[in-house]
């Protein structure tokens, strides 16, 4: 038998006297996973698939899918007993569940990613930056704006062919895997690091001829060095690159400099699981993790994946 994803969070947790209550927000994650993934298996026929008609702080449409993952993870971290606030992609302002100590974390998350591709069966997730509060001081929006650094965990869930959700503590990422008979998320994948050798390049090469000239000279090096492979779900695409190896690209163009993704609940906590699990994550100029979030929901380029092939996409940047 597997072990349960508690025990396995346990081991890894042994001694580390920072993170009690810890194990309860993940398993509030997997819970929250639970439900979301048993919507997507049924989809049309739980009347999720669609648009709600609604457009989110980002302009972007919000699907019924995105709107019930919302829903289930704000109740779900809400009623788990240790997160003091929580800031989520749907929703503009954060929502605060309590300042007691008994509730010394924070979490940023994406409910559902990935949504263009919901109505099409392809590969969505969900993805969650898990933070310690500094104090007991009130918390406000400012409380949730921390470097990606500070994150005590990160985890993101893949709803694919199978559903895994991958932790993320210091130095240490596992996968579990969803096993449809008995409910629980099994320890599959024990100890990740990303493979030596890169095997993919994945970016959407749609927007080519909107992005800077040195960034199209670094993804034409890496289309004479790599396969390419492109889901558009950014978890299954990451999933993929820690996996097998390979390097993730979303990078600005001329009408949005600062690209597409969320810094705070897309690139902070898949860069946190990136470097835990050897790998490196940049905006182009910088290591995302050191950035400094001004809002909750500001957008940031994103270069992440193998370690040396990051490091050369950022010499032919600088190189010009
Ligand atoms: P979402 O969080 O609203 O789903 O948007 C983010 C998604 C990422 O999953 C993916 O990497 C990217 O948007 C794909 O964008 P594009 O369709 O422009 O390639
Ligand atoms: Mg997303």
């Amino acid at each position: 038998m597997a072990t349960m994803l508690r025990d396995a969070l346990e081991a890894n947790l042994a001694g580390r006297s920072d993170a009690d209550g810890l194990i309860e927000v993940i398993e509030a994650i997997a819970e929250g996973a639970s439900r979301v993934d048993a919507l997507t298996r049924r989809a049309a026929l739980a009347d999720v698939l669609g648009d709600t008609g609604e457009t989110n702080v980002q302009g972007e449409i919000v699907q019924r899918l995105d709107a019930a993952g919302t829903d289930t993870f704000v109740e779900v971290l809400s009623e788990c007993g240790r997160v003091a606030a929580l800031a989520c992609e749907e929703l503009e302002d954060a929502v605060f569940v309590s300042d007691a100590p008994s509730h010394p974390y924070l979490a940023l998350f994406d409910p559902v990613d990935g949504s263009s591709n919901i109505d099409v069966a392809v590969t969505i997730g969900s993805i969650f930056a898990i933070y310690k509060r500094a104090d007991d001081s009130p918390v406000s929006e400012q409380t949730l704006l921390r470097p990606g650094r500070e994150q005590i965990a990160a985890v993101y869930v893949v709803y694919g062919s199978s559903t895994v959700l991958v932790t993320a503590t210091e130095r240490r990422v596992d996968g579990f895997t969803l096993d449809p008979d008995s409910g629980a998320f099994l320890h599959s994948h024990p100890d990740i690091t990303i493979p030596a050798k890169c095997a993919a390049y994945s970016v959407n090469e749609g927007n080519a001829g909107a992005w800077q000239p040195e960034m199209q000279a670094a993804v034409a090096e890496l289309r004479e060095a790599y396969g390419l492979r492109y889901v558009g779900s950014l978890v299954a695409d990451f999933h993929r690159d820690l996996l097998k190896g390979g390097i993730f690209l979303y990078p600005g163009d001329r009408s949005s400099p600062a690209g597409k993704l969320r810094l705070g609940y897309e690139a902070n906590p898949l860069c946190y699981v990136a470097e835990q699990a050897g790998g490196a994550g940049s905006d182009g100029r910088q290591r995302i993790l050191d950035l400094t979030p001004e809002q909750l929901h500001q957008r940031t380029p994103l270069i992440v994946g193998n370690a040396d092939v990051v490091q050369s996409v950022l010499q032919r940047l600088s190189a010009g």
